[in-house]
């Protein structure tokens, strides 16, 4: 099969290297300095940084101590050739987010929400990054009674609004998941977030990023999630993965589930030209097992499994799936694909 150079650009979180802690147990890993993160980038062909707010400096720095830390980290990123994708406010690590950011039932937690969310944009404009990316991660409930579900739909709207508004270049991207941490979620899912999108204040710079497993765990395939965001001209991140079933997130390589399932995602992205759009992010996790001299490998992994994908989805006989679809003869095209990625016949 011809393989064709991948025309995409890639990226991971520096917290997808990371020390193997899960709630059960202790680390099993070495925590890895942030400098020695970026410098294993370029080495795994991987180009742009997906970056939380205080990856790049720590919430409660001042204005100074903030505009001295960013340009730090971007002469670092700079001389490896490297590029921030999106800033995140981590808002779910505070204490002042306990009951959420932007949802909260405390008037004095939404307002710190808001400000640091600002304060993210800013970090941004710094770094020369216009889009930022908003895990919403504790908005929601563990029980319905807790917060009003209606004025929570408001609030997340004037959220995006109170961005769009502090900066008129940044595109925001929601990156929906219906449970975890939280047991529901407000908006779980790529299509809540778009019904959203259309309210706010400048519907052309709100858009979604779409994981994999996110989908998954809201009972969605991937590829029909980011076809749908494709067709809106709204896709403009996503984080590929995998997942077994129904649990949690598990951010495992991608395709190691579901060959079958990664690939119509890539095959979705090549038909809607994604690589034009946007950068592929691999939100991939090691398994704990993992021994620190591989701590880098499920990175690899990934990358080489969509590369692979590619080159399938562009060896596939476009002709020939039509003719199938023509004469409804979908169990004719079920054989083709899975031969097709067994690379047999
Ligand atoms: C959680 C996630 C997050 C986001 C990240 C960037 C920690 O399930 O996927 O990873 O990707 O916060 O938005
Ligand atoms: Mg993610």
């Amino acid at each position: 099969m011809a393989k064709r150079p991948s025309n995409y650009r890639f990226s991971f979180g520096p917290w997808n290297i990371s020390a193997g802690a899960d709630p059960f147990g202790p680390v099993v890993r070495k925590e890895v300095p942030f400098a020695k993160k970026i410098a294993e980038y370029r080495k795994l062909g991987f180009t742009y940084v997906q970056l939380h707010d205080d990856d790049v400096v720590p919430a409660d720095w001042d204005a100074t101590q903030t505009a001295r830390g960013v340009a730090k980290v971007q002469k670092l990123l700079e001389s490896e050739g490297l590029k921030g994708e999106f800033i995140a406010p981590r808002l779910w690590e505070d204490r002042r987010t306990i009951d959420g950011g932007y949802t909260a039932n405390s008037a004095s937690d939404r307002r710190y929400a808001k400000n640091r969310t600002r304060r993210a944009v800013d970090i941004a404009n710094m770094m020369g990054i216009d889009l930022m990316v908003i895990w919403p991660a504790r908005e929601g409930t563990y029980i319905r009674e807790a917060k009003d579900a209606q004025l929570a739909t408001g609030r997340l709207v004037e959220a995006i609004n109170d961005i769009l508004e502090h900066d008129d270049k940044i595109r925001v991207v929601g990156e929906m998941k219906p449970n975890e941490p939280m047991d529901h979620a407000y908006c779980p899912s790529v299509g809540h977030f778009m019904g959203l999108a259309y309210r706010t204040a400048d519907p052309t710079r709100t858009g979604v990023l779409i994981e994999s497993a996110h989908s998954i765990l809201a009972g969605f395939d991937p590829a029909d999630d980011m076809a749908y965001a494709l067709w809106h001209e709204k896709l403009w991140g996503v984080h590929l993965n995998d997942q077994n079933g129904l649990k949690y997130d598990q951010d495992k390589t991608f395709g190691s589930v579901d060959l079958r399932r990664a690939f119509n995602q890539v095959w979705v992205l090549e038909r809607g030209g994604y690589a034009d759009i946007g950068v592929v992010g691999l939100d991939v996790k090691a398994m704990r097992t993992t021994k620190q001299t591989d701590q880098t490998a499920h990175l690899a992994n990934s990358k080489r499994i969509f590369d692979h994908l590619v080159a399938l989805a562009r060896s596939l006989d476009e002709k020939k799936v039509e003719a199938f679809r023509e004469n409804r003869d979908y169990e004719g095209l079920d054989l083709y694909i899975v031969e097709h990625l067994l690379a047999t016949k």
